[in-house]
C-alpha cells in the first residue's frame, strides 16, 4: 500500500543510517505490540522509544541517558514539543508539568512543585509519562516484563508502565534539556488497527487497574461502572511479576509520588450539592440540554433525564456535565444562554454556580446573573436574578439542601 516503506525505506537507511534496523510484523498489531517488538530486536544498554511522527531537537540525547547511567531503574521523558500536522509549524507545548490522571483515566497535568523548579533544568520526577516518548535501561525494562503483552492497539500503557517503574523501585524523570516535537493529529481517525478490535481500551484499563491499583479500582468503576464487567484476559503473569519485584501498593505511589493527584482528583469526591435534570417550572416536561455537544449554548428540550440532560453542581461549585469534563460557564454578554466549556481544574470567573433551593434559582458568581427562560421563544438567557420571576425558577432533581445551607449559604 506504503511502497516508500518497503524497499525504498530499506535502501535509504542502507546508504543513510546503516546502523538502522527495520523489523516488520506480518499484520498490524497497534502501538503497545509493536514497541515490544521493537525493543525485543535492540541488544543496546538503553532504548528510546519514540513515535514515527518526531522529530528530535539538538542534543536532545545526553540529558536522557545521564539519570539511567546515575541510576539505571530510570526511565526519563523528553519535553514533548508541538509539531503542527497542516504545516509542521514548531511550537513548545510548555515548560514542563508533571504527568496524572483522573479516574476516567484521562490524562491530566500537575504542576512542578517548588522544589522542581528550584532544581530547573535539572529533571524533575513524573508521576505517570505523557504518551510514550521515554528512555530506559534494556535491562529494567524487561526486569519489569516491559510492557503487558495483553495490552492491545493503545491506550493505558502509559499508566502500566509508569506505575510498574514507580511502585518496583525505579523513578520516572521528565529532563527539561531534553526536547523532542511530536506532530499531534489535528483531526481525523484513521486508526485501521482499532477496526474489529472491540472495547480495547476498556480491556487495556481494566488490566492496568487490576494489576497495578489494588483497591483504587473502584474509584474507576464508579465514574465507569460498565468496567465492572469488561473481561480484563488473564492477567496472571503481570501479578506474578508484581509479586517477583515485591512491588508497592498504588497508595504508596499515591501518597509518595503524587499526593496532588488525590488534591485536585479525589478518588472519592465529596457528594453534590445538587445533581440529575434540571426541568422548567413554567414550561412543562422541558429540560436543559448540552445537545449532546461539548461545546456551544445549553438548550431546552423535552425531558428524558439520559445524559445530556444530567448535571451535577458538585464540591468544587462548578456545574458539570456527565461526562465531567465540560463545565457549564457563564456568558458575558446579559441575555445569552450559559456556555459549555472544558471545566477549570480550579473553577474561576464563569464557572462557580449555586442552586438556592428556596428561591430555585440557578445563580453564577462572575456576574451575579440567573439563568431565565423566554417562555415564548423557548431560549435561555442570563439575566439581573430576581427572586419572584416564575421563569427563574428551576427544578434540579435531586438536591442536597442541608448541604448547600452548610457548605454553601452564599454565592
Ligand atoms: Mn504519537
Amino acid at each position: 500500500m506504503k511502497a516508500f516503506l518497503k524497499k525504498d525505506l530499506d535502501d535509504w537507511l542502507k546508504k543513510n543510517i546503516p546502523i538502522a534496523k527495520v523489523v516488520r510484523l506480518p499484520e498490524r498489531v497497534g502501538l503497545i505490540n509493536a514497541r515490544q517488538e521493537g525493543v525485543k530486536a535492540s541488544s543496546a544498554d538503553v532504548i528510546v522509544v519514540l513515535d514515527s511522527h518526531c522529530e528530535v531537537m539538538t542534543d536532545w540525547l545526553p540529558p536522557l541517558l545521564e539519570p539511567i547511567v546515575e541510576n539505571p531503574r530510570t526511565a526519563v521523558c523528553p519535553l514533548i514539543d508541538v509539531i503542527n500536522s497542516d504545516h509542521f509549524g514548531y511550537y513548545p507545548q510548555d515548560e514542563g508539568g508533571r504527568g496524572a490522571f483522573d479516574w476516567r483515566f484521562y490524562y491530566k497535568r500537575l504542576p512542578l512543585r517548588n522544589s522542581d523548579i528550584e532544581k530547573l533544568p535539572r529533571p524533575f520526577e513524573n508521576p505517570v509519562m505523557n504518551g510514550g516518548l521515554f528512555a530506559i535501561s534494556r535491562t529494567f525494562f524487561w526486569e519489569l516484563g516491559g510492557y503487558d503483552e495483553g495490552l492491545k492497539i493503545w491506550g493505558g500503557e502509559q499508566y502500566d508502565l509508569s506505575f510498574k517503574i514507580w511502585q518496583c523501585g525505579g523513578r520516572l524523570l521528565d529532563a527539561p534539556c531534553s526536547r523532542v516535537g511530536h506532530i499531534f493529529r489535528m483531526g481525523g481517525k484513521n486508526r485501521p488497527a482499532a477496526k474489529n478490535a472491540g472495547d480495547f481500551l476498556s480491556k487495556n484499563y481494566k488490566r492496568v487497574a487490576l494489576v497495578w491499583m489494588d483497591e483504587y479500582i473502584e474509584a474507576l468503576y464508579k465514574r465507569n461502572p460498565r468496567l465492572r464487567k469488561v473481561d480484563a484476559g488473564d492477567i496472571t503473569s503481570e501479578l506474578q511479576i508484581r509479586e517477583n519485584l515485591q512491588c508497592k501498593p498504588f497508595k504508596w505511589f499515591l501518597e509518595n509520588i503524587a499526593p496532588d493527584l488525590v488534591r485536585d482528583y479525589p478518588p472519592i469526591e465529596p457528594s453534590d450539592f445538587a445533581n440529575g435534570s434540571i426541568s422548567s417550572t413554567v414550561l412543562a416536561n422541558m429540560c436543559l440540554d448540552t445537545g449532546s455537544r461539548e461545546k456551544g449554548d445549553i438548550i431546552l428540550y423535552v425531558c428524558h433525564g439520559f445524559g445530556p440532560q444530567y448535571f451535577s453542581l458538585g464540591y468544587k461549585k462548578n456545574i458539570k456535565v456527565e461526562n465531567e469534563q465540560f463545565c457549564w460557564a457563564a456568558p458575558r454578554k446579559e441575555g445569552t444562554p450559559p456556555q459549555i466549556e472544558h471545566c477549570h481544574k480550579d473553577p474561576g470567573p464563569g464557572q462557580i454556580w449555586r442552586y438556592d433551593p428556596e428561591t430555585q434559582q440557578i445563580q453564577e458568581k462572575a456576574f451575579m446573573r440567573c439563568l431565565d427562560v423566554d417562555t415564548n421563544a423557548r431560549t435561555l438567557f442570563m439575566t439581573t436574578c430576581d427572586p419572584n420571576a416564575k421563569s427563574q425558577k428551576w427544578i434540579f432533581k435531586n438536591v442536597d439542601s442541608a448541604l448547600i445551607a452548610q457548605m454553601y449559604p452564599h454565592i
